[in-house]
């Protein structure tokens, strides 16, 4: 500890000579604390309390403060620790109670991301918690395997409670993943990794004060993280390890990569398996998308690697593979089978524009209202939905409760990547470019309680690019 005190100390000195900060009014540098030897901290794995066949989890929402850096405690939102919150692992037909309670000074919401659930047990903009209040989105378990998550979605404040450390992660599995040779040990060879990046003030503190330019392109930190840990450590056995990796940004695109530029296969998309694993060696991951990826470090027993941002070229993982094998996993080569809807079959397209200026955002020329319900879809009704980016700024669309296939991209299917050819609930779309996807709300209506659509850029969704509808 001694030696840590030391480090902390004389590098912080070492960044006052080098940057010259010395009481400058017009200091825009972020905080660059002590962040040696971190540790991969991994999301506590939350136990259920189990009564009458139903699982508790039982979520607390707090304001904390967290180490980014050794010596300066930042304060946090936080849901039971200090930053983030727990893994919540179900299983497909499980009946679960998921309990938040609010002990923030203010309201919020707790809506299941990717989670194919009534309406009323979304936790959209509709179910508020109100400061010292629970909520609880209870539901039976009723989707395919994959690794969904949990943030606030309060009208107007999502991009700050977010920003804060409201989210974590949800694990589905079901017959079929538990029957795969793949890595799941947690925490060991299958590792969640939430990725996001912020801003620290000269005093250690976050910085949540998007510019109007950093509204429109997005608030994108200069401080990379991983499941709250600055470049953080993991030490790896010498096999094939399985990343569950969320964009948990605001609105930053993450391309990813390791730093020798090897090949990896991605095993899964927001909502299920892919058929079969694809080699890649970049993955690209915009706001609130997720991937799980397979990379083998079977010969790289006493080797390092990292895990690269490359667009804005930092480092979100040390990796040390510094642990034998316990146990060795072979990855299949088909995963899952996919239902796919016919395009012959849909019943009708609806379009939809994304625009706007000067920091309020559209969806077809209107602006979030709680009150409008825009769209009206039938159950069980087959749909594509175009969607376009009429913007000189990227955007993504995500709809709740359900999962989408892409068809095209900019009119062609041939635009659609083999790795995003599982089930979606969120698609990047690029500055001028247009997405088409497939898609079907099954199993619950509700004519009254509206569930959303919209940028998962949080800037933007906060801002109006939002929209409701109902499945009647
Ligand atoms: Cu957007």
């Amino acid at each position: 500890m001694k030696k840590r005190e030391f480090l902390t100390l004389s590098s912080v000195v070492a960044l006052y000579i080098m940057t010259g900060c010395g009481g400058d009014s017009n200091d825009t540098s972020t905080y660059q604390g002590d962040t040696k030897d971190v540790s991969l901290p991994i999301p506590e794995l939350l136990e259920p309390r189990v009564e009458g066949g139903v699982k508790h989890f039982d979520l607390r929402l707090k304001e904390t403060k967290h180490k980014f850096f050794n010596n300066i405690e930042t304060e946090t939102f936080a849901i039971n620790g200090t930053y983030l919150g727990p893994t919540i692992k179900i299983e497909n037909t499980d009946e679960v109670s998921i309990n938040f309670t609010n002990h923030l000074n203010e309201s919020t919401t707790m809506h299941g991301h990717g989670m194919h659930v009534p309406p009323s047990m979304d936790g959209g903009p509709h179910q508020v918690i109100n400061s010292g209040k629970s909520w609880s989105a209870r539901y039976r378990v009723n989707q395919k395997a994959c690794t969904n998550w949990y943030h606030p979605h309060l009208m107007g404040k999502t991009a700050d409670h977010v920003y804060k450390g409201l989210a974590g992660l949800i694990i589905i599995e079901d017959d079929e993943s538990r029957a795969l040779d793949l890595p799941k040990r947690y925490g060991i060879d299958d590792i969640p990794l939430v990725l996001q990046d912020r801003k620290f003030d000269s005093s250690g503190q976050m910085d949540y004060s998007p510019t109007l330019r950093e509204v429109m392109r997005g608030y994108i930190g200069d401080t990379f993280i991983t499941n709250g840990a600055i470049k953080p450590t993991f030490e790896a056995e010498a096999k094939e390890i399985r990343f569950r990796v969320l964009n948990g940004s605001n609105s930053t695109v993450y391309e990813l990569g390791f730093s020798d530029n090897r090949t990896f296969k991605q095993i899964a998309t927001d909502n299920s398996f892919l058929e079969t694993p694809v080699s890649l060696n970049r993955v690209t991951l915009s706001p609130g998308e997720r991937a799980e990826i397979v990379v083998d470090l079977s010969n790289d027993f006493g080797a390092n690697l990292t895990l690269l941002e490359y667009r804005y070229s930092k480092i979100f993982l040390k990796i040390d593979i510094n642990k034998q094998a316990a146990t060795t996993t072979s990855l299949p080569n088909t995963l899952t089978t996919l239902d796919k809807l016919n395009p012959i079959d849909a019943v009708r397209t609806r379009s939809f524009t994304l625009s706007g200026m000067m920091g309020s955002f559209e969806i077809n020329g209107k602006s979030m209202n709680i009150n409008r319900i825009d769209e009206t879809m039938k159950l069980d009704a087959i749909e594509i939905w175009e969607v376009k980016n009429n913007m000189m700024v990227d955007h993504n669309f995500h709809i709740h409760a359900t999962h989408f296939m892409i068809i095209q991209r900019d009119g062609s299917a041939l635009n659609v990547a083999e790795n995003e050819k599982g089930y979606k609930d969120v698609v990047y779309i690029p500055a001028n470019k247009s997405v088409k996807f497939i898609v079907k709300m099954t199993d619950y209506t509700d004519e009254n309680t509206p569930y959303m659509y919209h940028c998962h850029f949080l800037e933007h969704e906060d801002r109006g690019m939002m929209g409701q509808f109902i499945v009647s």
